[in-house]
């Protein structure tokens, strides 16, 4: 089994793998380890990856990029519009109102979304794993932010489903950093010793985060964990845009933003910039040839003009930083460490404020980039039954608190706050019910106001074929809920208990009681004293898995169909290149005539009537290329293989 941890990052995306018993960074085919994260339709084809990001400013309202934040949203949500406004490319609802990027494939409309974009990206890692391994990849890890919430992971994992991944945990970018950081640390203390503090710091394209964690010999529990959703390297670089854009408004009255392309290319060079100015801070200048209407424009910029127009960004740094540490309950003096990651931490203003914040120098002794992707391999590596890792005990939290509501009989509601904030991840619940009827139960972030957007709804579940007892008693029913490893909230079974004896009746009729379950304990029955009880099981439903699954099988379908597409498209041309080259001789002209015909007839059909059958007729398309092709291909290897043979035999001799 192959073992592969992925960091979906908003720009740049990383892949490692176990190697010869080491962990990877993967390089893909442009021999570059970072893969942009952007998607680009063309009339002909797809772009994944770098290639897509070439496209970005000829083709900019069919390339897809920033799009991980629009992940389980609605097309209404605010957030969702915010995001619209600055993107290149269009968005669309759904019918169900869920958000899709709306692009021209193949010189038609359409709509795509974003768990399908995302899977076409995880597509290409997967690919891009596959051909380091040399195998098959289906398990994985992959990170996602710690404040992404149920619907944003529940449509991550949708994404690898549809990416036919078997994402076997989501993890937290910050918790895959404390992994990377942990487990090779030989002098962590003993357990029963006062834990190491290290707290983990992370600034991507889009957002912020800190992790307070604490380790011990063998385990890693996270104590709290804070964020900014929406501070990162992006929100700089928009600040240099805005700059400039006032700056050739009144140099050479240009309006920047009524043109697209021009934007484009501003904000590639102010990225740019901001880079340059972490290793500099003399004035560096920005130069655009044939920028609009043919004018060159240019201009310049300095570190510390810079940090005066980012001061308020820089400012709210520290935000998450005082949240985490309250939170954690520890004291600055208690920290051991601070380790930055990711890209926008280069920012010489942004690491200055973590380390003003903490009083101490951070370290950077992790790699800023590949941390998060190679603490998701060693998870990946640490759930596969085929590698033996040092074990190493994860516990994660999950920073919103969790309520469930239910009626009562009287039809009063009844609402309980069953995780806390910061509740660590996995654990889980029992909550006993007295009832005679089904019933329904709604779960929903209890905060709403601290979530990243205003959603507050997780789902709901109906608890269905309860009755009352022979005895006409109410029946009891035990509910399970739970929060799993990759922190997702789920009701994961209700059980009515039959009473067999009246002496079975505890007096806590009409109470409901939340019992603590042991984290380990998986799916089993909480409630240990079973005694003379009969169990039921009782079904129940919950309202987001029905379409979602049947979105997956589309998509699957869809994929099937297209990979059947493309498998003709590429045998014509692997054939006629062929049939060009070494293949020349292994067939008359007269075969060599017929054969080329087929291939053209196929081609033109394929941008005609063939452009969209379904996945059969594909089928019987390459199966009448291969009836031509399959002879020649093996005359010809067979010749190949002779003199080789030839080789072999005379080798012996
Ligand atoms: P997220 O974590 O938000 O999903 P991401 O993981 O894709 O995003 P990273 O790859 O960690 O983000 O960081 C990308 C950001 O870091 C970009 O804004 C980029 O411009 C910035 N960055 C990279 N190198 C430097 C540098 N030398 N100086 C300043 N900023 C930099
Ligand atoms: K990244
Ligand atoms: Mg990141």
């Amino acid at each position: 089994m192959a073992v592969v941890g992925f960091d979906l990052g908003f720009q740049n995306c990383y892949i490692a793998v176990v190697k010869s018993g080491g962990i990877e960074t993967v390089a893909n085919e442009f021999t570059d380890r970072c893969t942009p994260a952007v998607v680009s339709f063309g009339p002909k084809n797809r772009f994944v990856g770098n290639a897509a990001k070439n496209q970005a400013i000829t083709n900019p309202a069919s390339t897809v990029c920033n799009f991980k934040r629009l992940h389980g949203r609605l097309f209404e949500d605010a957030v969702v519009q915010a995001e619209r406004a600055n993107l290149p490319y269009d968005l669309a609802p759904l019918c169900d109102g869920r958000v899709s990027a709306k692009v021209v494939y193949l010189e038609k409309e359409h709509q795509f979304t974003i768990e399908q974009i995302t899977a076409m990206l995880l597509t290409k890692m997967k690919e891009t794993a596959e051909a380091s391994l040399q195998k098959k990849v289906v398990e994985c890890v992959i990170s996602i932010p710690s404040f992404f919430t149920d619907s944003e992971r529940r449509s991550v994992l949708d994404a690898a489903k549809i990416a036919g991944l078997n994402c076997l945990r989501l993890m937290n970018d910050t918790s895959a950093v404390a992994l990377s950081y942990g487990i090779y640390k030989q002098d962590l203390p003993d357990p029963e010793e006062k834990p190491r503090i290290v707290f983990f710091v992370d600034m991507g394209h889009s957002a912020f985060q800190v992790s307070a964690c604490a380790f011990n010999k063998g385990k890693l529990k996270v104590l709290s964990t804070a964020f900014d959703p929406y501070l990162g390297g992006r929100d700089f670089d928009q600040r240099l845009v805005e700059h400039f854009c006032a700056e050739f408004k009144s140099k050479y009255k240009l309006d920047v933003k009524s043109r697209v392309r021009a934007l484009l290319r501003l904000q590639q060079e102010c990225e740019k910039l901001k880079k340059l100015m972490s290793s500099n801070s003399t004035d560096i200048p920005l130069n655009i040839e044939c920028f609009m209407d043919d004018k060159d424009v240019s201009g310049k910029m300095n570190r510390a003009k810079f940090e005066e127009l980012c001061a308020d960004l820089i400012e709210r740094v520290t935000v998450p930083l005082v949240a985490a540490l309250e939170q954690a309950q520890v004291q600055l003096q208690d920290i051991n460490a601070v380790e930055i990651v990711g890209g926008a931490t280069r920012i010489p203003a942004v690491k200055a404020q973590i380390s003003k914040f903490f009083r101490r120098d951070v370290s950077t002794t992790l790699n800023a980039d590949e941390a998060v992707a190679r603490g998701c391999a060693l998870q990946c590596a640490m759930l596969s039954p085929a590698f033996k890792v040092r074990d190493f005990c994860i516990t994660d939290v999950i920073p919103f608190p969790i309520s469930l509501s239910w009626s009562s009989e009287a039809d009063e509601a009844n609402c309980h706050e069953i995780f806390g904030k910061n509740h660590p991840s996995p654990s889980s619940k029992v909550i006993t019910f007295h009832r005679n009827k089904p019933f329904v139960l709604e779960a929903f972030y209890s905060d709403p106001g601290s979530l990243p957007f205003p959603e507050a709804k997780i789902g709901e579940y109906k608890v269905q074929n309860v009755q009352a007892q022979d005895n006409a008693e109410k029946s009891k029913v035990k509910v399970k809920v739970q929060v799993n490893a990759s922190g997702i909230m789920d009701v994961t079974s209700a059980t009515m208990v039959m009473r067999v004896s009246a002496a079975d009746a505890d007096g806590d009729l009409g109470e409901n009681t939340i019992e603590e379950v042991s984290t380990q304990d998986g799916l089993d029955e909480a409630d240990g004293q079973v005694r003379d009880k009969q169990f039921k099981s009782v079904i129940f439903s919950t309202d987001h898995s029905q379409t979602q699954g049947q979105m997956i099988q589309q998509d699957q379908q869809e994929k099937e169909r297209n990979n059947a597409k493309n498998a003709v498209e590429e045998n014509v041309y692997f054939y006629r290149h062929k049939l060009e080259g070494p293949y020349q001789t292994f067939l008359s002209t007269n075969e060599q005539q017929k054969f080329f015909e087929l291939l053209n007839l196929t081609e033109t059909w394929l941008y005609e009537e063939g452009a969209d059958q379904d996945k059969q007729t594909y089928l019987h398309k390459l199966a009448e290329i291969h009836k031509l092709g399959m002879p020649v291909k093996d005359r010809y290897q067979e010749s190949v293989k002779r003199p080789k043979l030839f080789e072999q035999l005379l080798s012996k001799i």
